[in-house]
């Protein structure tokens, strides 16, 4: 055995606890079955009621992801011009050394020399420990940029945040006995698979589920209805919803006047908001709005639970925090909070106690104030020359967890950036990624079957462990030792540097989680109130539901939430009719997976989905090779003529890697770098262009 908690199977056969690491709400428990040293099966924990034993395709993949034939297994040096993406092997002392010996030589420029180093990671691993700890120390004590990551959640987070005061809301487990659930701006079977379950479950039940969605998504499919919107008029949707509530006096009047501030100034902006105009705005019949308006105001009068999952698919334009303010707003007004089953759930991660001062040590950087770059910027900020606004320019890049050649916005700019010849970069990776083939070093980082880590939701609201179920492969190391081996190598004394794994996942819940508990089963379940905001007490400074907020009012913003156009909306001036979201593939995790053979292969070529009356009015057939593209770019892919998607609207399935597209690009060639209007976000989703065949 190769801890002291895998069970025996057969003789040389174990079963190892773990947690998925992916970017994904679920956060599932997994079970991996290792037979004479190799993970041979990785299946769903039984014993953990939201996994439920079951894992979704990609992750069921997860032993040929970890011994794919192109993993990389030791540090690698470039060998060929910048992008080429050729390197040879070198060791890993020499590679510390050197790496070292560049970051000194840079941080040596000036008092604020560091600043010119620029940490770069995301979710490639939500683990608490390969994700923010021995990393965060390290850049905290070096006196790096501070890197603002805002590439996913930011919008639809600082907007709820503002509304409801935490990233909290209904357990997901609860959405089972839900009368009424409203799936907006989620693909849940791709991307909330055990949500779906519970929503499957209200349904057997007689519960009405109503997709909010401008694409006809596999969700849509299954819902008893589809209200397919244009891009980025959600928050209009929700202000026409409240005239309707408003009108018909399907409110909860004492929910209103006891739990909510600002309830008179919003209702005046609602009233400006007749379906009529909704309906122009959304792309919309205005019966449908009536009609959902019906459905959600009879739950206020029959006292039965309606649900919101919304999700961040919603939030990826201009005004995506604003549409999350004013969905956010809709459980208080017809008191849907009373209910367990009730309420809106966008994110459970306020519900962790995660001690990150602890993992993070932010007192390493000693009284230092770092500037901080945002991370959907990166493009823009890369090709930055030094100024007294900005700082040094950018001169070296440390990148791990993440693959932003392919998945930040406007990538010809990123490209473009990475591409400088004075730009020092490191990739922590399994694979050579298009970002990893910028790099000068790439340091072979291990799995999740491979190390140590603890893991929060945003999802549920359970804290979950994972072992390591194998030896690291090849020469592959933890993203943390890696870090506390670069530490040393700097000649950083701190004796937080000697902290081991084992240490740095006790260290993340302290207190707040009986560790013996989660080493035991592989999860601990934090549970929380069943129906958080049922008698108010809101974590807002006033305790109530924010319709109004003093805070964002003292930013000189909107102190109330309204609708907000994209930032590419149509006009008869523009030359790029066509809306372009980019959803991710059901099978891919962001840019992850694109290169495990059999999830690719189901998922074909980079495609584009647009609607049969779009395709015909451009001579377009469908498996055809198009152009896709804006002033940012011009991006190759296949059309798929498909009832999937609107007119006016298309879709690229994302994340693809550009070296396994067409024309070694992706979507990302055309989205472009301008930001939400809360919580500075990318705006993937706000983004026109026309399609043309190509040649
Ligand atoms: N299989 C799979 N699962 C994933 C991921 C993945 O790449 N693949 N990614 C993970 C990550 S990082 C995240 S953040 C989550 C994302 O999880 P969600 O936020 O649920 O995102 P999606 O599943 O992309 O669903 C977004 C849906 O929103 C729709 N949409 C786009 N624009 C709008 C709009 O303006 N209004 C409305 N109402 N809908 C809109 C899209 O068509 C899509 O169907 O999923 C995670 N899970
Ligand atoms: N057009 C478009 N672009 C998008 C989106 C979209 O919907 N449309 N979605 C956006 C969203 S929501 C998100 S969250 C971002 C996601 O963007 P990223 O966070 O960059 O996610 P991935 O593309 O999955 O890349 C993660 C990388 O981390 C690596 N990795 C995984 N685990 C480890 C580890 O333990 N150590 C190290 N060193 N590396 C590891 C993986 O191999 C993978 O290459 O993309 C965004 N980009
Ligand atoms: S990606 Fe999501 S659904 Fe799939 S195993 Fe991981 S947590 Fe579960
Ligand atoms: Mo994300």
């Amino acid at each position: 055995m190769n801890s002291p908690l895998s069970h025996p199977l057969e003789s040389s056969s174990t079963q190892v606890l773990g947690a998925c690491p992916h970017d994904c709400p679920d956060t599932c428990s997994i079970i991996t079955t290792v037979v004479d040293g190799v993970a041979t099966k990785v299946r769903g924990n039984p014993a953990h009621p939201n996994t439920d034993g079951v894992l979704c395709t990609k992750v069921l993949r997860y032993p040929e992801r970890t011994y794919h034939p192109e993993r990389i297994l030791q540090p690698l040096k470039r060998v060929g011009a910048k992008g080429s993406g050729r390197f040879e092997p070198v060791s890993w002392d020499l590679a510390l050394q050197d790496i070292a010996t560049r970051l000194k030589a840079i941080a040596a420029q000036g008092p604020d020399g560091a600043q010119a180093i620029l940490p770069y990671s995301y979710a490639g691993t939500m683990g608490l420990v390969q994700g923010e700890s021995m990393d965060r120390r390290f850049f905290h004590r070096l006196g790096a940029s501070l890197l603002n990551r805002t590439i996913c959640s930011s919008a639809g987070g600082e907007a709820l945040t503002q509304t409801l005061g935490a990233k909290i809301g209904m357990r997901v487990e609860f959405f089972a006995e839900s009368r009424l659930i409203l799936i907006w701006g989620s693909n849940s079977i791709a991307s909330n698979l055990h949500f779906w379950r519970y929503a499957q479950q209200a349904k057997r039940a007689g519960a009405k589920l109503i997709c909010i969605d401008p694409r006809k998504s596999e969700t849509a499919d299954k819902c008893d209805q589809h209200i397919a919107l244009l891009p980025g008029t959600d928050g209009a949707l929700a202000l026409g919803l409240m005239h309707e509530l408003i009108v018909h006096d399907w409110l909860d009047h004492d929910y209103l006047a006891q739990h909510t501030l600002g309830w008179e100034p919003l209702r005046e902006r609602a009233l400006s908001w007749p379906p009529e105009r909704v309906a122009s705005v959304c792309g919309i019949e205005v019966d449908q709005i009536r009609a959902l308006a019906k459905d959600y105001g009879a739950c206020a009068a029959s006292r039965q639970p309606a649900a919101i999952r919304l999700n961040y698919g919603m939030q990826r334009v201009h005004g995506g925090g604003n549409a999350v303010r004013l969905v956010a707003c809709l459980p208080a007004l017809i008191g849907a909070w009373r209910h367990r089953a009730g309420g809106l759930l966008l994110s459970s991660s306020g519900a962790f106690a995660v001690n990150r001062s602890a993992l993070q040590r932010p007192d390493l950087l000693a009284g230092r104030t770092p500037r901080t770059i945002n991370m959907s910027t990166l493009g823009d900020d890369l090709l930055r020359a030094a100024s007294p606004g900005f700082g040094p320019a950018i001169a070296a890049l440390v990148v791990y967890n993440s693959n932003p050649v392919a998945i930040a916005p406007d990538s010809a700019r990123v490209v473009q950036g990475f591409a400088r010849e004075d730009l020092f970069t490191v990739v922590l990776e399994h694979f050579q990624t298009d970002t990893a083939d910028y790099a000068d070093y790439i340091l072979p980082a291990t799995t999740q079957l491979e190390h140590w880590d603890v893991h929060a939701s945003y999802g549920h609201t359970d804290a979950m462990l994972n072992r390591p179920a194998i030896a690291p492969r090849g020469l592959a190391k933890p993203n943390s030792q890696i870090f506390r081996e670069l530490a040393n190598a700097m000649g950083f004394a701190e004796p937080c540097f000697a902290d081991d794994d084992q240490t740095l996942c006790r260290a993340a819940y302290g207190e707040a989680v009986d560790f013996e508990q989660l080493l035991t089963h592989g999860f601990v379940r934090l549970g929380g109130a069943e129906a958080p905001f049922a008698h108010g007490k809101f974590p807002t400074p006033s305790g109530k539901c924010e319709f109004f907020s003093e805070r964002l009012a003292a930013r000189g913003l909107d102190g109330l939430p309204d609708y907000l156009p994209n930032h590419e909306s149509f006009n008869a001036s523009t030359c790029y009719p066509l809306a372009m979201i980019s959803p991710p593939a059901r099978n891919f995790l962001n840019s992850s997976f694109v290169n495990v053979d059999s999830l690719r292969a189901i998922e074909g070529e980079p495609l584009l989905e647009m609607h049969p009356d779009d395709a015909a009015a451009r001579g377009l057939r469908n498996g055809q090779t198009v152009r896709v593209f804006n002033d940012r770019g011009v991006y190759c892919c296949k059309l798929q003529v498909s009832q999937r998607a609107r007119v006016g609207v298309v879709h690229g399935l994302s994340v693809w890697w550009r070296k396994l597209g067409l024309d070694g690009s992706n979507v990302n060639e055309l989205t472009s770098q301008a930001l939400t209007d809360l919580g500075q976000a990318p705006t993937f989703y706000d983004c026109l262009v026309q399609v043309q065949a190509q040649g």
